[in-house]
């Protein structure tokens, strides 16, 4: 202990080891002893920092609110003296030299004309470990390719001679205003792209009337993204449900309280998919000697980022928690991540506000369907069964996966979508540009709104029917695209041999 009541770096450091490990996170000390083996990310980078300053590793993953709320109150130690405590030198490595050249190297924001640019600029300037955990989808990434290649097999049938002279795509989500039929999806690890993480997309959102879908597994803390709002700026929630039923019952009504608009509760995740790119980064980024002993750990870290992270993830949620759900919050309660017609028709009978026809981004079951095809099934067979037309707002159809162009929205919005929710164009944006990224690619979408509209002949959104679509072929999983060349020049497979110190 110092003169001023703090403790020491010099005490810190004692405890090193697995049998007392400490750690320095923002200035205080946390006895992490008995939690290393359970920290999701697994024991060995606790250790790496164990009597030391851990805050700039602990930073980009988590948000700062993790480790007081995590462990035990016994276990916050109180402040450092900070002028005792040794600097933890991050060595800036060779590969970040360059990569920060390739950043400073990016085009200008005048050049990108389109969400796939940020795709391609993101993949040339983010960290690689970063990169493999956005872009990555699950086994031979067939459904994240399907995701946008089925808005391929929709044709447009647009209308003449209508007066478009003013255009509008303002919409409403759940009953909350929104500048156009898109809400910018939940994706984890903002602070994996940009250092700001998520707040770069509320302030984005702000600027532009559009509404984010704050993540479970965000890096910023949710009070942080809430209070980075606007006044009266909506915002929802992705809920990963936990096992521990309180700590979700304790979000969800912590939400609630802080003016959350919807419960966005993801029902495709009860195990997280296999995503290969960021597998393969961890055995290229570790001594390729230690991967095979991460499993004595209890957490398979060589498993990826992703998976990582994921193990508070319930996978026994049934349909018999909706009424919990139900009791314990007003919210709207929309179901993300529905993906056939009978599961739709038992979220429209349990009373639910809506449902997201989603794969996740193509991150979970490989061979799963596009949302914008399920969406077709979803619109015939509740048409049929219950009598129900879309849009409707008392059950609002949501389509989120492979959206890159408001032609792709309009589509689903003709076929009975309320809403599209975008990911990973947001989360290149940022990752490239900061929030003036995210800001672009918001004008870049207002812009093919308002000429897309012209062209159809749809002054506004409600004029947008499905007699304006031909989706005959959606379903057809053999037709004849053309070579989406940007989209390719992306996703390029990975080497498949990688000799060992080549
Ligand atoms: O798709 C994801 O990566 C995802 O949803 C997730 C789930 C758990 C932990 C981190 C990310």
């Amino acid at each position: 202990m110092t003169t001023s009541g703090r403790l020491s770096g010099k005490e810190v450091a004692l405890h090193n080891s697995r049998d007392s490990c400490w750690i320095i996170v923002h200035g205080h000390v946390y006895d992490v002893t008995e939690f290393l083996d359970d920290h999701p990310g697994g024991s060995r980078i606790i250790l790496k920092y164990a009597g030391k300053d851990a805050t700039q590793e602990y930073d980009p993953i988590h948000p700062p609110d993790a480790i007081t709320t995590n462990l035990p109150k016994e276990k916050h130690l109180g402040p450092v003296d900070p002028e005792t405590v040794e600097k933890v030198e991050v060595k800036i490595t060779d590969q970040e030299k360059e990569r920060q050249l390739r950043v400073a190297a990016r085009p200008s924001l005048d050049e990108i004309l389109n969400l796939h640019d940020f795709e391609a600029i993101a993949r040339l300037v983010m960290a690689e470990k970063a990169w493999a955990y956005y872009s990555s989808a699950a086994d031979d990434e067939i459904t994240n390719r399907e995701n946008h290649f089925a808005y391929h097999r929709i044709w447009f049938r647009p209308r003449i001679l209508r007066n478009v002279a003013k255009v509008d795509w303002s919409t409403t989500i759940l009953g909350n205003p929104s500048s156009m039929p898109v809400y910018i999806t939940a994706t984890a690890l903002g602070k994996l792209g940009h250092p700001e993480g998520e707040l770069n997309l509320t302030r984005a959102a702000a600027k532009h009337g559009v509404i984010q879908m704050i993540p479970t597994l965000a890096s910023c803390s949710f009070d942080e993204i809430v209070d980075a709002a606007q006044p009266g700026q909506v915002q929802f929630l992705q809920l990963y449900v936990n096992n521990d039923r309180n700590i979700t019952k304790r979000i969800v009504q912590h939400a609630e309280q802080r003016g959350i608009k919807g419960l966005f509760i993801t029902v495709d995740a009860p195990q997280l998919g296999r995503r290969e790119k960021d597998m393969r980064m961890k055995f290229e980024a570790d001594d390729p000697s230690e991967v095979s002993k991460s499993g004595s750990e209890g957490v398979d870290r060589s498993q990826g980022a992703a998976r990582a992270i994921s193990s508070f993830i319930d996978p026994s949620l049934e349909w018999a928690d909706i009424s919990w759900f139900k009791a314990i919050t007003k919210m709207p309660l929309i179901l993300k991540g529905v993906q056939t017609w009978e599961d739709a028709l038992m979220a429209y009978d349990a009373g639910l506000a809506g449902i997201v026809l989603s794969n996740h981004g193509g991150r979970q079951l490989d061979f799963a369907r596009s949302g914008i095809e399920i969406l077709v099934e979803v619109v015939s067979k509740l048409g049929e069964k219950r009598g129900v037309k879309f849009p409707n707002e008392k059950f609002q159809l949501f389509v989120d996966g492979g959206v890159r162009r408001a032609t792709d929205v309009l589509k689903a919005v003709a076929l009975g979508a309320t809403a599209v929710g975008i990911g990973r164009p947001f989360l290149y944006a940022f990752s490239a540009y900061g929030q003036e990224g995210v800001e672009k690619g918001l004008q870049i979408l207002h812009g093919e709104f308002e000429m897309n509209l012209r062209l159809l002949g749809a002054p506004t959104i409600k004029d947008v029917v499905p007699e304006m679509v031909d989706a005959s072929n959606v379903s057809s999983h053999a037709s004849n695209v053309p070579g989406d060349k940007l989209y390719e020049n992306n996703y390029v497979g990975m080497e498949s041999v990688r000799l060992r110190g080549a």
